[in-house]
């Protein structure tokens, strides 16, 4: 049995084009180009990126999988072109090179141009080692094209497919920066809506947080250095039920994180309070349930879980944070070695780049927070149409308000305790006992 949904994608970063192949979707979600227009946007945006974004203007073109607006249950393949391609077209030629166009590129190397030389000072902290050594290559460019975050660009075009899915069961999901630099964002001055805080340079919902975070990021690009952060992706409308705890391969808590951390350039992640819980007794840490509420919604006091008991949705909002590192490409680059001669250089490979990609980096965690969750509705819900999708939601939101029914030794035990309460109050059943 292969997976319920799935997504894999293609595509160097000045290649022509990004692609990503999404299977798994229903038949008839309504979905056209514009659906996908915003989330890209918005990870182009962001204080601290660099002048590639200025380049690029990601749009995602359908090019199967959908008919007259509505999906067709087939994979769905999106292409996201690159802009700067055109400025790389020898450099990353997908034909053989002719002899006149491999001399023409040794020329343009040997006469300083960085972008036709081969990269052999690898850059620590990057993939360019590793990956060099792995798949015997001697430039580092065909590593670092796609090891390249722009390939996420191409998983938020598929993230676009799956928030169109989600928000017809009622899912939505949302981030922001939580912390730039060292810089944290206080909830008690979290004043901002997210449409406010969406539209800020750095996607915060703190005001004067951000204004220390920008500091940060202008003291690292001063010093041609670079500077990481933290990242919270938040999800509301899951219901209860999602991934299990029998197995460890599906436990939704164990899927987001490993999601969450295949960002290229996530390093660590934590689940609602995540490490904070190690520093904290347990009467401080875990939700008090406090019963059912409202349309029979189970109600907790707090949320410090994010959303996830024993690796299943507990009908909270889902909270996960990312750590970012800083960016691996220094403009006053590291001390490194050169890839042939395995003699130390002075100066590892510098290569265009971003200073911070924060607020980037949780357009990319919503992406992957969206497309796991679109996988864990599926398996939960089947169905090859989005009316058998919605159907079978509706039904599970629905026993999910309702009361349960005792059933076998519960049910037994549920009438012996009436059965004990009738006669310490000395009436007969369904008398009430005071009378
Ligand atoms: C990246 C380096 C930069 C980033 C890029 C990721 O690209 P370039 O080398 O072309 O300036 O801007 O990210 C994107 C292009 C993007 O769209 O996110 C890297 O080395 O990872």
């Amino acid at each position: 049995m292969t997976e319920p949904f799935r997504f894999l994608t293609a595509g160097e970063s000045h290649g022509r084009t990004l692609g990503v192949t999404i299977e798994g979707v229903p038949a008839g979600l309504a979905l056209t180009e514009a659906d996908l227009v915003t989330d890209l946007a918005r990870r182009q945006r962001g204080y601290g990126r660099g002048a590639r974004q200025q380049i690029e203007h990601d749009r995602a073109e359908i090019v199967a999988g959908v008919r007259h607006g509505r999906t067709l249950g087939s994979p769905i393949l999106l292409l996201v072109a690159n802009r700067d391609w055109e400025n790389w077209t020898k450099v990353m030629q997908v034909e053989p090179l002719s002899d006149d166009e491999a001399a023409a590129l040794a020329e343009a190397a040997a006469g300083g141009d960085k972008r036709s030389t081969p990269v052999t000072r690898v850059r620590p902290g990057h993939g360019d080692l590793a990956g060099a050594l792995k798949y015997g290559h001697d430039d580092v460019r065909n590593v670092l094209e796609r090891a390249s975050a722009r390939e996420t660009a191409a998983r938020v075009a598929a993230g676009g497919v799956a928030r169109a899915f989600l928000r017809e069961l009622g899912i939505e999901v949302w981030s922001f920066t939580a912390e730039v630099g060292g810089v944290a964002v206080d909830p008690a001055r979290a004043s901002r809506s997210r449409e406010e805080a969406d539209a800020s340079p750095l996607r915060c919902p703190d005001p004067e947080a951000e204004a220390a975070m920008i500091a940060r990021i202008d003291e690292a690009r001063e010093k041609g250095d670079t500077i990481g952060g933290v990242f919270e992706v938040v999800a509301t409308g899951v219901p209860i039920g999602l991934g299990s705890y029998v197995q460890w391969d599906r436990r939704l808590d164990a899927a987001l994180a490993a999601a969450v951390m295949s960002i290229n350039i996530v390093k660590g992640v934590e689940l609602g309070l995540g490490f904070e819980q190690t520093r904290r007794l347990g009467s401080q840490v875990h939700d008090v349930i406090e019963g059912r509420g409202e349309a029979g919604r189970w109600i907790h006091r707090s949320n410090n879980a994010g959303g996830l008991t024993a690796g299943v949705s507990n009908g909270e909002p889902i909270v996960v944070r990312g750590a970012v590192k800083p960016i691996s490409t220094l403009a006053r680059p590291l001390p490194s070695a050169d890839l042939l001669t395995g003699e130390p250089v002075e100066k590892a490979h510098y290569e265009r780049s971003d200073i911070s990609v924060v607020p980037a980096a949780g357009i990319v965690g919503e992406a992957m927070v969206l497309l796991t969750l679109a996988r864990f509705v599926l398996e939960k819900t089947g169905g090859d149409s989005m009316a058998e999708v919605t159907a079978s939601m509706a039904r599970w939101r629905e026993r999910l308000a309702t009361p349960l029914e005792p059933t076998g030794a519960a049910a037994a035990a549920a009438n012996a305790a009436a059965a004990a309460k009738t006669a310490a109050d000395g009436g007969t059943p369904g008398s009430g006992g005071d009378d």
